[in-house]
């Protein structure tokens, strides 16, 4: 017996999901049972019927992005080895957001980069300048026009597989439009999007980038406001603070909460500024959101 057919996920929406086969068809199919929940860039297997193609089990992923409150989660994508937030000097970037999403992409074991996009605009220096603390912990920061010029972020996207993240208007949608040749995502004036209070793009879709025998894509996703990681693990939570590892363990504590604790060598590493305040504020946060997640 031939092994059942298998697809990946380009979009999903509840019970019905967009596939594509191995040599490329694009198919629809529905997800068997209220049990499988699926993500795009989930490989899944299908039983083709005749009129119709059942998704009946997902193949085990590589890691799972998702974002989370005490009450929801909701996925986001499968699969990935990298996530890019995107930035642009026109919209206010909340840099908090950006810091949570270099700390879920370090749990889930993605790359982590920032596409400082929209280079042609003024005011882009003063972006680049205020994304030098990403740069000091290691991460690219790719500046990039989406519009005018989208060439300096194709070699960081060539063989990954990698999730698009960012506020609305940053133009993740025009990237993947630039560099993906008849995507054809719908894009908005970033006024009209923040005057309507909608985001542009209200679907997560993958994206296959040319010339890679779909082994490299792109999912582009909504804007958000808000990136809740109470998923996260409140005890290994540190460890995704790139500049705090090499003072892990070394707290006079084993169970050190790194809070008002004597001989604490994260505190100590604050005091001498090695470790930027809000960086530690954050860690706290983020383990208060993770306890009570519950998770
Ligand atoms: N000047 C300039 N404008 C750009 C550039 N890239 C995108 N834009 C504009 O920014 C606006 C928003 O772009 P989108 O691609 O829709 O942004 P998005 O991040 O997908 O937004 P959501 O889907 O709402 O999350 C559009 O008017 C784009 O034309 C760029 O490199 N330079
Ligand atoms: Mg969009
Ligand atoms: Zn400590």
């Amino acid at each position: 017996m031939s092994a059942p057919p298998r697809a990946r996920v380009v979009a999903a929406h509840r019970r019905s999901v967009a596939l594509v086969l191995p040599d490329g068809e694009p198919v629809t199919a529905t997800v068997q049972g209220r049990r499988l929940r699926i993500a795009v860039g989930d490989e899944v297997e299908l039983e083709r019927r005749p009129g119709t193609t059942i998704v009946v089990d997902v193949v085990p992923r590589h890691n799972l992005f998702y974002r989370s409150d005490a009450f929801n989660e909701k996925l986001l994508a499968a699969n990935l080895t990298q996530i890019a937030a995107v930035v642009a000097p026109d919209v206010s970037v909340d840099h908090e957001l950006v810091e949570r999403w270099s700390i879920a992409a370090e749990t889930a074991h993605c790359r982590f980069v920032v596409f400082a996009n929209k280079a042609d605009l003024p005011g882009f220096a003063t972006l680049q300048a205020r994304l030098a603390p990403f740069a000091a912990r290691g991460y690219a920061v790719v500046a990039l026009s989406a519009q005018h010029d989208a060439a300096p972020a194709l070699p960081w996207l060539r063989g990954e597989r990698t999730l698009l993240v960012g506020q609305s208007g940053m133009g993740k949608s025009t990237l993947v439009n630039a560099v993906v040749p008849g995507a054809g995502v719908r894009t908005a004036e970033v006024s009209a999007a923040l005057h309507s209070g909608r985001h542009t793009t209200t679907a997560t879709t993958l994206h296959f980038l040319p010339d890679t025998d779909r082994e490299s894509w792109l999912v582009d996703s909504p804007g958000v406001k808000v990136f809740g990681l109470a998923h996260l693990d409140p005890a290994t939570l540190a460890d995704a603070f790139v500049e705090m590892r090499p003072y892990l363990g070394r707290c006079r504590f084993r169970d050190c909460r790194h809070d008002a604790e004597p001989g604490c060598a994260l505190v100590a590493a604050v005091a001498a500024g090695a470790i930027a305040p809000h960086r530690l504020a954050l860690l706290h946060t983020l383990r208060r959101e993770a306890e009570a997640g519950g998770r």
